[in-house]
């Protein structure tokens, strides 16, 4: 047990799409630290909320019709619903856009301002002339200045991984008309990251969490830092101070809402928020791994620049994939929290299950149904739910209840040694190994009922069965209290047909060694149901469907990307011409030297067309001419142009009736 309180946070959702899995991944671990450190005794505020500002969502509110308040108000109530339907237990879910946030962005962006943090410069940035506006980070698409590949404006999202600053990427075509992008100069706000290099230095050794989230940052700081741009032109966020037309960055605002969110949630009960941070209270981050940057960075030192107190730790998970592929929304690799899962009556705690005991916190984890199926059927249902029902079964049946006698001090050394086997797991975030001890405790008792065999002690002696029924209800006991923090509904049922009308939520871990509320016990019933393979297929095929349907959709834009508008073929100048002239070129067994009257002008061309005419029979014909091609040089002669021809065999063509040459083809 710790005295100090804690503050945990999760990385915010944005509001433009549903939760899946990825989300889970991050919050379903958090949710079971937080509760765990509960039964400790730990007092621990839970804060959490949505991310509201920023250019995908108003990208995505404008696709719709919509204000992106609105759209934002849409997806909050969607998290938080479908967390409160995971039963994660958030004591805030806040939204960034809502005023108490609004209000310490502004604090502390002026404190930076006042301190000397925000400097002014001017710079390059995209702007589209066609939509008359500046194109900040997701309005603007284009090439990776880093790595080559195709990059959205603020990352390089298919390449390296980069994040990119305002200007930086190459080629920019703007997302909303297509049309490219050019460079314009506009003032902007940077903040001095490479004021902290020394605060770093003391910092991040001692930065507990997970060494993922350490070791890159410490990779990162010595690289050196690079100055970030903190202002957009956009009218949806929070606004600069005195810059109406400015709003920060989305990266300003969303970390200062874990502020804005113990302000919310101190609000309403009476809370200290200042402890977190303007104290010593330890705040620990879980994120997911791709926005390590983002808080092991720019977030400390933004706090650090405004004088409140820096993070503790930063508990980073590693990536999802669905079934060995990489996780992808628009590729049909996901798997939706809703849809896919909790609308089919699938149980929470099941999901939870899976995602605490796949791997380690840091791994990836890779989704497969039959992988979900193997867990549950074989550890929930065979080992922990099997233990549980022979134990109460048989008490209720044959012994009427709890046997009066004291547990064996062998089975609490037992239980406790699972306890702080546990504890010290989780404490160290290594909730994998966490719940390996949970279940090995599981099967102890599988083992412990299966060797006393308490059906056949009873014959002869049911004093020693009554015994062995009493240790087998404390480690009953003990398994409900701990595995509480990773399937929180199942446990609680499990609490009730243990004869106790409480929470199970608001047992001490000390309590996994105590005594019963009552002595009859109610008739149990079945705690977990398996899942059957006809149901892994079923939800198989709905994952390849989707996986189909999306590859399909992907070739369809493949081929909308090569279309080209009516506009763009206009710039192609093509013309009837008269071929007067033709020879074969000295040292080429392809090309002719042909000389085109265009009506008003006479022109060269180069053409690939010997092995299929020869110079007489061209002399007089009527061919169709590119005529706006740059100039180019074949074998040493100029080129003003291109006949064009039709396949393997070079068939001219030529117009139908007979137009005079010069006349434009359209
Ligand atoms: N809204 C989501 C992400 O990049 C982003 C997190 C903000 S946490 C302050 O994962
Ligand atoms: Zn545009």
């Amino acid at each position: 047990m710790s005295d100090t309180p804690v503050l945990v946070t999760c990385g915010l959702p944005y509001t433009n799409g549903p939760c899946h899995i990825g989300h889970l991944r991050t919050y379903v671990p958090a949710d079971f630290y937080v509760r765990f450190l509960r039964h400790c005794g730990d007092e621990v505020v839970f804060v959490c909320g949505s991310d509201n500002h920023g250019t995908p969502i108003v990208i995505s509110a404008e696709a719709e019709g919509i204000t992106p308040r609105e759209m934002s108000e849409r997806y909050h109530r969607h998290f938080d619903e479908t967390f409160k339907k995971m039963l994660i237990s958030f004591d805030r879910f806040g939204m960034t856009d809502d005023p108490s946030n609004h209000a310490r962005t502004k604090e502390v962006v002026e404190k930076l301002i006042q301190n000397d943090h925000i400097y002014k410069k001017i710079i390059s940035q995209s702007y589209c002339p066609e939509c008359d506006m500046f194109l900040p980070d997701r309005y603007v698409e284009g090439i990776c200045p880093f790595c080559g590949e195709k990059a959205r404006g603020d990352e390089c999202d298919q390449g390296c991984g980069k994040h990119l600053e305002p200007g930086e990427i190459k080629d920019p075509v703007c997302k909303i008309c297509g049309g490219n992008a050019e460079l314009r100069d506009q003032e902007h706000f940077f903040f001095r990251l490479s004021d902290f290099n020394e605060m770093f230095e003391g910092y991040l050794p001692d930065l507990k969490g997970t060494s993922n989230a350490r070791n890159y940052a410490s990779g990162w700081i010595r690289e050196g830092l690079h100055d970030w741009c903190i202002t957009r032109t956009l009218k949806w966020g929070v606004k600069f101070p005195e810059h109406d037309d400015l709003v920060v960055y989305v990266w300003v605002d969303a970390p200062i809402g874990y502020i804005a969110f113990t302000e919310e949630w101190a609000e309403k009960t009476g809370g200290n928020w200042e402890q977190f941070w303007k104290g010593d209270s330890p705040v620990i981050h879980f994120i997911g791994q791709d926005i390590i940057y983002h808080h092991c960075v720019f977030w400390p030192a933004l706090l650090e620049g405004a004088g409140y107190s820096k993070p503790d730790a930063v508990v980073a998970s590693g990536m999802v994939k669905i079934d060995d592929k990489t996780f992808s929304k628009s590729r049909g690799y996901v798997v939706w929290t809703n849809d896919d899962y909790l609308d089919l009556g699938l149980s929470p705690d099941y999901l939870r299950y899976y995602i605490l005991s796949y791997t380690s916190h840091t791994k990836e984890l890779n989704f497969s149904w039959k992988e979900y199926q193997a867990r549950v059927n074989n550890e929930l249902v065979d080992t922990f739910g099997n233990f549980l029902y022979r134990t109460l079964h048989f008490a209720s049946k044959k012994l009427g209840g709890v046997p009066d006698y004291t547990p064996d001090e062998e089975i609490t050394g037992r239980i406790e040694e699972a306890i702080s086997e546990t504890e010290a797991a989780i404490r160290e975030y290594e909730f994998k190994s966490a719940v390996d001890s949970i279940m090995s405790l599981a099967s102890y008792g599988n083992i412990y009922i299966q060797n006393n065999a308490p059906w056949k002690l009873i014959k002869d002696d049911r004093e020693k069965a009554e015994k062995v029924v009493r240790n087998c209800l404390q480690i009953a006991k003990g398994l409900v209290i701990l595995f509480d923090s990773l399937i929180p509904e199942k446990a609680q049922e499990a609490w009730e047909m243990l004869g106790f009308t409480t929470s199970v939520k608001d047992q001490n871990l000390s309590e996994s060694v105590t005594g019963f509320e009552s002595e009859i016990l109610p008739k149990p019933s079945i705690l977990f149901e398996k899942i059957e393979d006809e149901k892994v297929e079923e939800y198989e095929k709905t994952l390849n469907i989707r996986i189909e349907e999306a590859v399909r959709k992907e070739n369809k834009e493949n081929k909308e990307d090569n279309m080209i508008t009516i506009d763009e073929f206009a710039k192609v100048e093509l013309k009837v011409a008269k071929i007067y002239e033709a020879e074969p070129i000295e040292g080429s067994k392809k090309l002719l030297k042909i000389q085109v009257d265009l009506g008003d002008e006479k022109r060269q061309v180069v053409s690939g067309i010997a092995p299929f005419y020869t110079p007489e029979e061209l002399i007089g014909k009527s061919v169709v001419v590119v005529t706006n091609l740059k100039p180019a040089k074949l074998f040493g002669v100029e080129s003003n142009g291109m006949i064009l021809a039709a396949g393997d065999d070079a068939s001219l063509l030529t117009s139908l009736r007979d137009v005079e040459a010069g006349t434009k083809v359209l």
